[in-house]
């Protein structure tokens, strides 16, 4: 029988890394997805609008709970600067094919559930669609939650490299912030986690961090944002931005467990 030739030449130029949000329900994981896949003028009102295009369901738009993975894709040229639809078209199949085409790397977003009740959806994400990193989200208001814990206990023992983005700064009053971010801090060095958190505050930090990140240091960047005022939103992007496959992608490849560690 003749091989079949498949032209990768396309592809091959293109890198992409996949990221998926984990967290408690409601710290604001489908806006974050939101708010990184759009354009800079973006922002949130608090409540729900931008999580709106990240939904797959009518049921999910109505109590605006996320039930199912959703896909979403950042998109970025040679020189780190996003890449916009030229269409103002909503439709996937139109604006997809256009910014990829057009783009040196592709961030591609799956978004998971938060609740309890879809921790199964939760899990088939962070294991069957092999993230490259875990972007792990908590609400500054509402602190580190059971499942705040369950979830990166989760991709601990994965072993996906993570990076964490406390939103709502503009809610949570100072010592409430603070108080979130001693708790995170202890629960990422703790024995079981054994990792150490990095408070990101300037853009000179990034590469660094970004190649830490792809090494698999035990380094987890932390991130400080507000989705309603964008405030830490554009430092944040510029790090999607340098983030590279990791070696989780022989796992996807071979399907085997490769010791990871
Ligand atoms: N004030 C403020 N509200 C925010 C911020 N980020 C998200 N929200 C609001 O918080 C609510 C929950 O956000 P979601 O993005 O749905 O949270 P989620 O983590 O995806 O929740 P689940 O899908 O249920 O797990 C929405 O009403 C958002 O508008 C923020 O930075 N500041
Ligand atoms: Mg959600």
């Amino acid at each position: 029988m003749k091989e079949m030739v498949i032209d990768h030449k396309d592809t091959d130029q293109r890198k992409t890394v996949r990221v998926a949000s984990m967290g408690n329900v409601d710290s604001g994981k489908s806006t974050l997805v939101g708010i990184i896949t759009s354009s800079d003028d973006a922002a949130d009102d608090g409540r729900g609008s931008l999580r709106k295009k990240v939904f797959n369901y009518a049921h999910e738009m109505e109590n605006g709970r996320t039930s199912s993975i959703s896909y979403e894709i950042v998109c970025f040229d040679k020189n780190g600067k996003q890449v916009l639809p030229e269409s103002k078209s909503k439709k996937k199949n139109v604006i997809w094919p256009d910014i990829v085409n057009r783009s040196a790397k592709v961030v591609s977003l799956n978004d998971l559930c938060g609740h309890e009740k879809y921790l199964k959806t939760t899990m088939y994400g962070l294991t069957g669609l092999f993230p490259h990193y875990g972007m792990v989200v908590v609400g500054a208001n509402m602190g580190i939650q059971r499942m705040t814990r369950e979830h990166i206990g989760i991709a601990v023992s994965l072993k996906i490299p993570l990076f964490v983005v406390v939103t709502k700064l503009d809610l949570a009053p100072e010592p409430v912030y603070i108080a979130t971010m001693e708790k995170l801090t202890k629960i990422l060095k703790g024995t079981f986690c054994n990792l150490l958190p990095f408070n990101v505050t300037s853009e000179d930090q990034l590469p660094d961090l970004a190649e830490k990140m792809h090494d698999r240091s035990k380094v987890v960047p932390i991130f400080s944002v507000s989705n309603v005022t964008r405030q830490g939103i554009d430092l944040l992007k510029k790090f999607y931005s340098l983030l590279e496959p990791n070696d989780r992608e022989l796992m996807r490849q071979d399907g085997t467990a490769h010791n990871l560690s």
